[in-house]
């Protein structure tokens, strides 16, 4: 059997040891390397004629050779493990280079940070070994293979091996070496294990480091900082330090020396244990507000550079995540020792997925065949070893979406006697037998409050064995995986949140995920997903579902979820109070500030003197507001960083609260005659076509609409998972993209003009009596718009049932040149119904373009909630004012829905020579059905009878109240 295909995890490879930064001399080779790649694995070794060159760490196939993959849980190849096919792409490596002078002659390895999949060096043309496992290191002894001066080194990749079967994650299929490769002088200091413990009772620190010592000289632990002198193996108890915690990171430095090496830790005291139940850091239950983070750059795959992953801790902390789940393999050790800087609790979850296997129902499934053991503790052990002294790391994740298998077992067991100082997780088993936590993936609210309650089903995994049942029933809950930020969503995050801080069995959760994966090939403009290489097998769009953009700007999804999981909360207004929902820390190094605006306008503004409010407590504050004044007013709170810290400057916000104190006075009805002349009817502003009723100019300029529109262009979560289970099939069954108008009767009725019409889709018999009454006087034009549903919604014996609608409201076009957009309302950013906790209330300015939400599947997106009024004006500032009575919700773009709708990629919407509008009385919310949960009832726009009404305003206004600025 081939090296690739066997169950062996290594050949000539080094124990696994943690990643040390140690004095002893150290060669980077990544750089430019030669590359040759093969259809089939070739035989022989690789040889450096008539190469190509590529960049290393990376991956070949974001270099021009051959293209990536992507699948979701297929294997594209077929399951026959442990087998590769034939056609098994295999990139030959070859560089040559320079040991130093200096270069100490008592030995070298060679370390492999991460290479996918599975791969053979030689050294000098001597083989030195071969290894699986892409996300996890590799060492070898190979100071017996080098010489003096110029040396070669050769590194086959195989892009499919036996260990493929373990690492079927939802991403791209991306082999090569995407990871540093170094040559290292000879550890003196083998490895190190750092236990460092805190004692909440008594705030003492307890210090052991275990270490491994070739010929075992005696080592020396220092930590200066804290006086500390130690031997290896021998507590030393610090009567006071400062606990590491996600929310105050304190580290303290630390070296371990030999004679020849001094290895350099950076150290953080902190205990993590199970108490009755409860998932506690160093005495307080932990709460995690946690993301599931892929490694993903949109150019280089896998292969990230250290500013990214620091860019994505940053945006981590500035957004109030305070734990990740390196979904779904350990992460490159750079990434761990940030988090244990910036303070971020880590699942650390093994390289190791089989989800490919629901193809065979699980037949053959490496997790239950003790063969693979050996292979899947490798990965454990080489996981654990590499990553065992980062304070950040809390819990030890076996594996993800592997079903249940036996050999979990014996991960979770050697696991927990190597390292009893951290819990053990895994989600797919459901007996959570070898789990210490309850978990589950995108379950629907009610679930999850039936689990806060302990309530929840018996799964059938436990049903007949009452004792498991009852050790999975005490366990604490972490919601793995939820809130499938795919396209336009997650909706519903409020919703969880509310059930996650109420149960204490709750722990928090991981939301899906953090960034899109989206590529951008050599030369391309547009991210490519599954589907746009012509591949019958592909997973199209399923991994662009994160809440960062792929170039790393946050999406709406994002500054949603930042306030959902704000750590401190403001309620009020009467009284104004302020809940400190951190685990460890005050609020002391917050500042509280506030402001009041009329219509948008600020008038006033201070800061609030707050007390420090401990952990877990609340205090209320006084604030006297200034007096009635008849426009609207509303009062912002915002905490904010009194003082820079490491991922934020000073003036950073935390948290924010609005509360509106005061209602504008209700805009009187305007009355002033019709005028008919000829085929036109004059309204005010407005001019009407005297047949069909609608409106042809307003103010002057050229428009056509309103009319009634119910349509949306799907979003990621309409369509559900699959295209099934979504919403986007029921409405379109009930034909709500293809709706005809028709013209019943246009009446002028007093001073008003009154427009029937019956909406409905071709084909079917439901359909929605629409009015349009409209009415004016000099400054304004009023349309108030009637909708009533008639006809077999609920279903027929034939046709399905339609429950609700997209939108309510009406589309327009207005001249091209109006695309300056000014609005008081909802914003900066889109929302809906159940996104919009991150809208407030202000006066914005944008232009058209910049409403625009770059899904990389283009889909609906853009809307402005509770909009009071919003202006679109030309370069000259002469427009339109739209009024609400009281809000409307905003849509403005250079494209129709139908553009929306058809686009695969940014690239397919091309500006019309109009902007078109949609004014909406509502939208049904987001939900997360992608793979997920729907929207929920409070959410959808059932179909009902709405009625709404909007003002029209010229701009400039003639009322100077109103006078655009
Ligand atoms: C879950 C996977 O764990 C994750 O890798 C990703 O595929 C996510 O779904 C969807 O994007 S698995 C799902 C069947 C619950």
């Amino acid at each position: 059997m081939r090296y690739f295909e066997d169950l062996t995890p290594s050949t000539g490879a080094r124990e696994p040891r943690a990643w040390l930064r140690s004095s002893r001399p150290r060669l980077s080779l990544n750089g430019r390397w030669q590359f040759r790649l093969w259809p089939t694995a070739p035989d022989g070794e690789p040889r450096p004629d008539g190469w190509g060159e590529l960049e290393v760490p990376g991956h070949w196939v974001l270099q021009g050779h051959d293209r990536p993959r992507y699948t979701n849980t297929a294997f594209p190849f077929p399951i026959d493990p442990p087998y590769a096919p034939d056609a098994n792409p295999t990139g030959d490596h070859f560089r040559w280079f320079d040991l130093p002078d200096n270069w100490p002659a008592d030995g070298a390895v060679l370390r492999f940070e991460g290479v996918d999949s599975c791969f053979k060096v030689w050294v000098n043309g001597v083989e030195a070994g071969t290894a699986k496992g892409s996300r996890l290191p590799s060492e070898f002894t190979v100071g017996h293979l080098l010489r003096p001066g110029r040396n070669s080194l050769a590194v086959r990749v195989h892009q499919w091996s036996s260990g493929s079967y373990l690492e079927d994650q939802d991403m791209w299929w991306l082999p090569g070496i995407f990871r540093d490769v170094t040559l290292l002088a000879r550890p003196l200091i083998d490895d190190v294990f750092v236990h460092a413990s805190y004692d909440h009772l008594t705030g003492a620190g307890t210090l052991r480091v275990e270490t491994v010592v070739e010929g075992a000289p005696d080592a020396v632990v220092r930590v200066p900082e804290l006086g500390v002198v130690a031997e290896p193996g021998v507590p030393v108890t610090v009567p006071v330090v400062e606990p590491w915690s996600a929310e105050l990171p304190r580290l303290y430095d630390a070296t371990v020396e030999v004679p020849g090496e001094t290895v350099e830790l950076r150290i953080g005291f902190r205990t993590v244990a199970m108490v009755d139940g409860v998932f506690t850091a160093n005495g307080r239950p932990l709460f995690f507000r946690g993301v599931n983070r892929h490694e993903h750059d949109e150019r280089r795959g896998r292969a990230m550079t250290v500013e990214a992953m620091r860019q994505d801790l940053v945006l981590m902390k500035q957004h109030n995540v305070n734990a990740v789940r390196t979904a779904h393999y350990p992460p490159h050790p750079a990434f761990l020792d940030l988090c244990d800087e910036l303070g971020l609790w880590v699942i650390d979850e093994c390289d190791i997925e089989t989800h490919g296997f629901i193809y065979t129902d699980w037949r053959g499934n490496p997790a239950d065949d003790p063969a693979w053991a050996p292979m899947m503790l490798d990965r454990m052990r080489r996981m654990v070893e590499r990553d065992k002294n980062h304070p950040s790391v809390v819990i030890w994740s076996l594996a993800n979406e592997s079903h249940r298998g036996r050999n979990f077992g014996e991960l979770a067991a050697w696991t927990r006697d190597r390292d009893p100082g951290r819990a053990v997780f895994y989600e797919r088993d459901r007996t959570y037998e070898f789990s210490d936590f309850y978990s589950l993936m995108y379950p629907p609210l009610e679930d999850l409050e039936a689990i806060g309650t302990r309530t929840e089903d018996v799964p059938e995994e436990t049903a007949g064995d009452p004792s498991l049942e009852a050790r999975r029933r005490a366990l604490p809950f972490v919601l793995a995986e939820y809130a499938h930020a795919m396209g336009n969503g997650p909706g519903g995050l409020a919703d969880y949140q509310r059930i996650l801080e109420r149960y204490p069995r709750l722990q928090g959760g991981f939301l899906w995920e953090w960034i899109d994966h989206g590529l951008l090939l050599p030369g391309a403009t547009d991210h490519v997903y599954g589907g746009d290489f012509g591949e019958q097998l592909h997973g199209a769009n399923f991994c662009i579902d994160g809440l960062l953009f792929p170039d790393r700007t946050p999406s709406p999804g994002l500054t949603e979820y930042k306030k959902v999981i704000e750590p401190v909360r403001i309620t009020g207004p009467d009284p104004l109070v302020v809940h400190n929902h951190r685990t460890f820390t005050g609020v002391d190094d917050l500042e509280f500030l506030w402001s009041v605006a009329e219509d948008g306008v600020e008038v006033d503004a201070g800061r609030l003197d707050v007390p420090d409010v401990p952990p877990g407590e609340s205090i209320e504050l006084g604030l006297v507001l200034p007096a009635s004044s008849g426009v609207e007013r509303v009062l912002t709170v915002r905490a904010v960083l009194a003082k820079d810290e490491a991922w934020a400057t000073a003036g950073h916000e935390v948290a924010w609260a609005q509360f509106v104190l005061e209602e504008p006075a209700v805009v009187a009805v305007p009355a002033g005659p019709v005028v008919e002349s000829g085929d036109v009817l004059r309204l005010g502003g407005g001019e009407f076509d005297r047949s069909t009723g609608r409106l042809t100019r307003l103010f002057g300029q050229e428009v056509d609409g309103p009319v009634l529109d119910l349509w949306r262009a799907p979003t990621d979560n309409d369509n559900g998972q699959g295209g099934r289970n979504g919403v986007t099939q029921e409405w379109r069954a009930a034909g709500l993209d293809r709706l005809l108008h028709r013209v019943d009767t246009v009446d002028v009725v007093d001073d008003e003009l009154v427009v029937r019409t019956r909406v409905a889709p071709e084909g079917l018999g439901v359909g929605v009596r629409t009015t349009y009454r409209w009415s004016a006087d000099e400054d304004v034009l009023r349309l108030t718009v009637d909708v009533e549903p008639e006809g077999e919604w609920g279903g027929t014996a034939v046709t399905p049932r339609c429950g609700s609608w997209p939108r309510v409201g009406v589309r327009m076009t207005l001249p091209q040149a109006m695309e300056k957009v000014r609005w008081y309302g909802g914003g900066p950013g889109e929302a809906y119904a159940d996104s919009r906790e991150a809208a407030r209330v202000g006066l914005y300015t944008r232009t058209v373009d910049d409403l625009q939400t770059p899904y990389v599947v283009p889909q609906e997106n853009g809307a402005r909630v509770d909009v009071r009024w919003a202006e679109l004006t030309d370069a000259e500032g002469n427009g339109v004012r739209v009024t609400g009575a009281p809000h409307f919700q905003l849509t403005a773009r250079r494209w129709t829905t139908e553009d929306l709708e058809a686009a695969r990629h940014r690239s397919d919407l091309t500006p019309r020579d109009h902007i078109y509008l949609n004014l909406d009385l509502a939208q049904t919310g987001l939900g997360s059905a992608s793979c997920g949960p729907a929207a929920t009832a409070p959410h959808i726009l059932e179909v009902a009878p709405y009625t709404f009404t909007l003002h029209f305003r010229p701009v400039p206004s003639p009322d100077p109240r109103t006078k655009a600025d």
